[in-house]
């Protein structure tokens, strides 16, 4: 037996609260040991599971994993919201009675850390500080340390972060047990996974993986699914899926901040560490806040401002490279103690690759495995095209590896919010930016974010669904209800920020082609957005927003198609029109959406049949 108290003690755990709270868990998943990490533990944690061969040495200070071959991705059909309160139940939340899920979860978990070591993680997902402080702190249980690893470099891990809470009971309680993998049957009739956000009771119990955001539980379940619902309930803040970027003029000194959606794997974190284009790059700077989530509110002095609760980066390694984002390379040098998981390895140079790294792949298959594990030199000629890494493979590190990292990206207070973005993959209808400039328009755009879905999901990869400001898989409470939050605490702002859907995809039908370049070259339509919000350019209005009129962007070093940037900065009105139809079909399934996001419909629907 574990005296849970005494290793509480020895670790400085003070609040009781925490301690009533492993106690009881410990009690039910029956683990051999209990330890308490923080931040500092990390060299010898890494060291650990380099000698259990958990991971293995990537270079210099430098770290790879593998995850179970039915492992590497969210589930959305196994995530749940659990709630006392049947009226919680939503489009997307896949709610469920908090009672039932707590016993089954209860019932999954039972003595399923036996022999293992129950890793006690407390964290804050803020910078310390906060005005949104109260809603940031969270203890993780997990009995696996690679997540523990994966944690300490998501979240700010230290016991100071628990200790002195105002309400010693206002944690958030996170238990992570990740079961036998190899008997759960993903993906089948059978799935044992459940992935549960009891939002009520502030409680996240997710079984049966290792993996990213089933596992990591300050990121996606505290960081978006519990932290929506606590902004919502409190009236105080919103919780999105959004990243985070601030753009410094040079010449005029200005800074802009703009935050903004896009759903997973649809370039958040390519925008929000670009660096300006090489011939703008004597007068602007892209400073990198976050990539994932941003928690939003508004002063008293009647600002929207916003900041990341996270401290690093969960980024997609695919097409990652010096070319589309030579900052992300950068944040993963060696010395930089990342981690790659799922990617390609080499077990005699430690090297890793991913599809995009380089436009082949290394010539000398010489030790090389795929993200399985497989020996690429052995594969048959049925697996030859098969990718070396898992489409969603990532890379983790800290943001302050990232060489752009803004220098108050910790700083407390947060930052102001010029503009919120929304956009995805969209291979026709959408231009490169549409402004908007009434705030329920601007909802309402954000409420109809249409776009393929990604490999980041299991089994939905190339899809077109609607995905409202790319929160559909982080939804914890009805859409009717997000929509009048969303109004409120935007409405509240004395200084309205402007909105934009902006699109990085569109393709031609012929070749398929991407039409925009991309990448660094989003500065510019960015760019635009400021000078629109500033009043230097007035843009095109048309019934969807105001384009940029063509000689207003600025396209100094761009070698672009005269046709494509024609194509990129038109509406398609036919088109547009039988969106309208889709978008009320998608509109209808949310009862209780505020009159003023079918008004801001009817509007748009209106000027298209002008
Ligand atoms: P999550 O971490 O899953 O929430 O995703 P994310 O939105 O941060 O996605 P990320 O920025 O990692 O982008 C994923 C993929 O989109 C990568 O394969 C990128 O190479 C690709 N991508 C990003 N920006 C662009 C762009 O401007 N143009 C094109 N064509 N591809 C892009
Ligand atoms: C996403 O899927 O949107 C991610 C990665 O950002 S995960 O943390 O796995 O959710
Ligand atoms: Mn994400």
């Amino acid at each position: 037996m574990i005296d849970v108290d005494d290793v509480l003690e020895s670790a400085q755990l003070k609040n009781e609260k925490v301690r009533e709270y492993v106690r009881y868990w410990a009690g039910i998943t029956d683990p051999d040991n209990i330890e308490v990490v923080s931040g500092a533990d990390d060299a010898r944690l890494i060291q650990e599971s380099l000698d259990a061969g958990e991971i293995a040495p990537a270079g210099e200070g430098l770290y790879y994993s593998r995850s179970y071959y039915k492992d590497t991705a969210r589930s959305e059909e196994r995530t749940i919201v659990a709630t006392s309160n049947p009226a919680d139940k939503g489009v997307y939340n896949n709610w469920r009675p908090a009672a039932e899920m707590k016993a089954k979860l209860t019932g999954l978990m039972r003595g399923a850390s036996a022999g293992k070591t129950m890793y006690v993680i407390p964290y804050l997902m803020a910078p310390p500080g906060s005005p949104l402080e109260k809603y940031a702190a969270g203890v993780q249980l997990t009995d696996n340390r690679s997540v523990v690893l994966h944690m300490i470099r998501m979240a700010r891990v230290n016991v100071e972060h628990i200790n002195n809470l105002e309400d010693p009971g206002s944690f958030v309680r996170a238990v992570h047990v990740t079961g036998d993998l190899e008997n759960l049957g993903q993906g089948t009739p059978e799935d044992k996974r459940y992935f549960v956000t009891v939002a009520d009771e502030r409680t996240i119990l997710h079984f049966g993986s290792s993996y990213g955001g089933n596992a990591l539980l300050g990121k996606i379940a505290h960081g978006l699914r519990q932290s929506s619902y606590d902004g919502w309930r409190s009236g105080v803040f919103l919780g999105e899926q959004f990243m985070l970027l601030g753009i410094v003029d040079k010449q005029t000194g200005k800074r802009y901040h703009i935050c903004g959606g896009f759903p997973s794997a649809s370039g958040k974190t390519n925008l929000a560490m670009m660096l300006a284009p090489d011939a703008l790059g004597d007068r602007y700077y892209v400073e990198f806040y976050g990539d994932d989530i941003a928690w939003l509110w508004v002063t008293e002095d009647g600002r929207l401002y916003g900041m990341n609760p996270e401290f690093g980066v969960f980024g997609v390694a695919r097409d990652t490279n010096e070319t589309t984002n030579p900052t992300a390379m950068d944040s993963i040098a060696p010395g930089t103690r990342a981690i790659f998981t799922n990617v390609a390895y080499n077990v005699k140079t430690h090297e890793v690759w991913w599809e995009g790294r380089t436009p082949e792949p290394p010539a000398d298959l010489d030790g090389w495995l795929d993200w399985k594990g497989n020996p690429i030199a052995d594969r048959s000629a049925v697996e030859a095209d098969d990718p070396w890494a898992h489409p969603n493979s990532r890379f983790t590190t800290t943001l302050s590896n990232v060489p752009n990292v803004a220098s108050d990206y910790a700083d407390a207070h947060g930052v102001p919010i010029d503009a919120i973005i929304f956009g995805g993959r969209t291979r026709d209808r959408e231009p490169l930016i549409r402004a908007i400039t009434d705030v329920a328009e601007g909802v309402y755009d954000g409420l109809t974010l249409g776009a393929e879905a990604t490999f980041a999901a299991e089994g939905v990869d190339g899809q077109l669904r609607y995905d409202p400001m790319s929160m559909r898989p982080f939804m914890s409470y009805p859409e009717g209800p997000y929509a009048a939050h969303w109004l409120d605490v935007i409405n509240r702002a004395v200084e309205r920020p402007i909105f934009a859907h902006v699109n990085w995809f569109q393709r031609d039908p012929e070749d398929g082609h991407f039409l925009w370049p991309g990448y660094r070259e989003n500065l510019r339509a960015l760019l635009w957005l400021m000078q629109l919000k500033n009043g230097e350019v007035a843009g095109v209005e048309t019934p969807v927003g105001i384009l940029p009129a063509k000689d207003e962007l600025n396209l100094d070093g761009l070698q672009i198609d005269p046709a494509d940037l024609d194509t990129l900065l038109t509406i398609d009105t036919a088109r547009w029109q039988q969106e309208m139809g889709f978008r009320e079909r998608h509109l209808a399934q949310f009862p209780g959406l505020p009159e003023e996001i079918w008004a801001a419909h009817r509007r748009v629907s209106a000027a298209l049949h002008d």
